[in-house]
């Protein structure tokens, strides 16, 4: 049988002291391989988390002498280590076939086929299109006719993007694929959205959102339709993890699990009645979804913990920019009642919108503070390819250097103000996130607790987070003093993305 090789590369190689080290979920590429069995033997290589050498890298591939290797890729931030990964594989050999996925290729699937080392992208969700592409370079099926960025004839074709309607039919990952006792005690991180407990999974139950929220590239991903399967699997593959493995815990990553209030209180009843003992926080959550019957359910299945996305707290910038159908006054009391229910909750703001203004800007800081949260992160906007939010900031002529470059636009700040600069958001994003979590003693004791940590070694954290923007990097600072427009300031603040670990 033909040999497949699937793939994550290793942030590290796109730079070595990269902060925002996330480990990736081992269960998708374990869902891929599921899908093509019987048709390739499959290998997983996951470079992220065992921390690979590109060498050593391609020394496992060389090991396995793949006829395909399939790389997953997630943000377009990193997008640099999949050419990387790609280059190396085939400086090993010329006839191994890659085939690229994941978010990031499926947003920009056309700059990634300008890698001629790439043969094959996939636009999507990948798992019926994996299937039949490998039966097709089998010799075994023919070409698919979704899904799939191709070149024919010295062009591009890209067939459309492929979205999976009935994601029940999808088979249960086989997590024999990797060794999932190192994955469920090692934490993907510390801090905020760390597990409740170990052993743990991340979990994605359902796909799409309906919302639209002007920043959000989600709907471009995985449409506005929510899909969900049925609630017995889920439950029933969360009992298999908790049998199989001890789990402990999970985490929903979903992008809105609350939107489909029905299937979300029935998974809640059937997880509470199965009587697993679980804890569970919740990535993202929509705070206006939330009703009294919900909250009491969340409690009684063993939620702990919820991240709302609140974005602003001006009304102008809410409804104007952000496109959230959002009541800014209700939100300390929803705060404060899912709080009395025994579930800590961190809140979410953006700031630094186009045509956002200085005392704007200053709401959200207040709001932030006194909505009740038990801890506040502050991002800096981002406009991402395809979303409302990037054709604002074009409006703004702040998005040149992205449109060439789908890396840079993840570094820092490109909204053009007449208010403020990139370096006036970053200063005062870094300092109002501490004076918020930690300018009073009894919140510093409560944000030690969510991150599990104690308040001296988040102390390190806080002081690296200062010198980042105080110091800065020179090197990085002419980086962005090439790119951005703006007054040239000697010691440039720097809060690299908008999800800068030190923070997030
Ligand atoms: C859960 C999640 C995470 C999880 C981990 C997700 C994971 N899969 O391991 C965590 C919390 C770790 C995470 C971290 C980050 N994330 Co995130 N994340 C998500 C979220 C909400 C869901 C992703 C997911 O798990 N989907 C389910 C799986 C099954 O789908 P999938 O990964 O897309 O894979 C499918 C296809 O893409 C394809 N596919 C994937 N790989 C391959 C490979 C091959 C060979 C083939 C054929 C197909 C294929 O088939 C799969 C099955 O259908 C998305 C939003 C979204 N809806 O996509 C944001 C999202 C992807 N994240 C985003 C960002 C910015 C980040 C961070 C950079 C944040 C930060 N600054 O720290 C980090 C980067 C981490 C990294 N190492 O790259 C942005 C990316 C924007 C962009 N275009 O770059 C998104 C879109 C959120 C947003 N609204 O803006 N994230």
């Amino acid at each position: 049988m033909k040999k497949l090789v699937l793939a994550y590369p290793n942030l590290r190689w796109h730079k070595v002291d990269i902060q925002t080290l996330w480990n990736l979920n081992p269960s998708t590429l374990c869902l891929l391989g599921k899908m093509v069995e019987g048709e390739a033997n499959v290998t997983i290589i996951d470079a992220q988390f065992y921390d690979l050498s590109i060498e050593a890298f391609v020394a496992r591939i060389a090991d396995v002498k793949p006829d395909y290797v399939g790389i997953s890729i997630l943000t377009s931030e990193y997008s640099s280590i999949l050419h990387l990964a790609a280059e190396a594989i085939k400086n090993l050999d010329q006839n191994i076939i890659v085939i690229a996925g994941g978010v990031h290729v499926t947003i920009e699937y056309m700059k990634v086929m300008d890698d001629l080392n790439i043969d094959f992208a996939v636009r999507g969700e990948g798992e019926h299109i994996l299937r039949d592409l490998i039966r097709f370079l089998n010799g075994s099926g023919g070409k698919p006719t979704r899904g799939l960025v191709y070149r024919h004839e010295g062009r591009i074709v890209a067939q459309s993007q492929e979205l999976i309607m009935d994601i029940g039919s999808l088979p249960l990952p086989d997590y024999d694929l990797v060794k999932m006792e190192d994955y469920i005690n090692v934490g993907s991180r510390y801090g905020p959205l760390r597990p409740p407990e170990y052993p743990y999974v991340r979990m994605l139950i359902t796909r799409g959102c309906p919302v639209g929220c002007s920043f959000c590239q989600v709907e471009s991903i995985s449409g506005r339709k929510v899909r969900v399967p049925d609630v017995s699997r889920v439950v029933d593959e969360i009992a298999y993890l908790k049998n199989r493995y001890g789990l402990k815990s999970f985490i929903i990553d979903d992008d809105n699990i609350a939107l489909r209030k029905k299937f979300f209180k029935k998974f809640l009843k059937v997880l509470t009645k199965r009587d697993m003992g679980l804890k569970f926080i919740i990535q993202s959550f929509a705070i206006f979804a939330l009703d009294d019957e919900m909250l009491e359910l969340l409690s009684k299945a063993g939620c702990v913990g919820i991240n709302v996305a609140i974005e602003s707290g001006s009304k102008r910038v809410i409804k104007e920019i952000v496109n959230k159908p959002l009541n800014l006054e209700d939100v300390p009391r929803l705060i404060a009642k899912i709080k009395s229910n025994g579930i800590y909750v961190l809140a979410n703001f953006i700031i630094g919108f186009p045509g956002e203004t200085w005392d704007e800007i200053r709401e959200t800081i207040s709001f932030a503070e006194n909505c009740g949260a038990d801890y506040v992160k502050l991002f800096v906007a981002v406009p991402l390819k395809g979303t409302k939010l990037w054709d604002m900031a074009k409006k703004h002529g702040s998005t040149e250097i992205a449109d060439e470059d789908p890396e840079v636009n993840w570094r820092f700040s490109q909204i053009k103000s007449d208010e403020w600069t990139p370096y006036d958001i970053s200063i005062l994003r870094a300092y109002e996130w501490d004076r918020i979590n930690f300018g009073d003693p009894n919140r510093r004791r409560r944000v030690a607790e969510i991150w599990g940590m104690s308040e001296d070694e988040i102390s390190k954290i806080r002081k690296a987070t200062r010198d980042a923007v105080t110091a800065g990097n020179p090197h990085r600072g002419e980086e962005i003093q090439e790119h951005v427009q703006g007054p040239k300031r000697d010691n440039l603040p720097i809060i690299t993305d908008g999800g800068n670990l030190l923070i997030n």
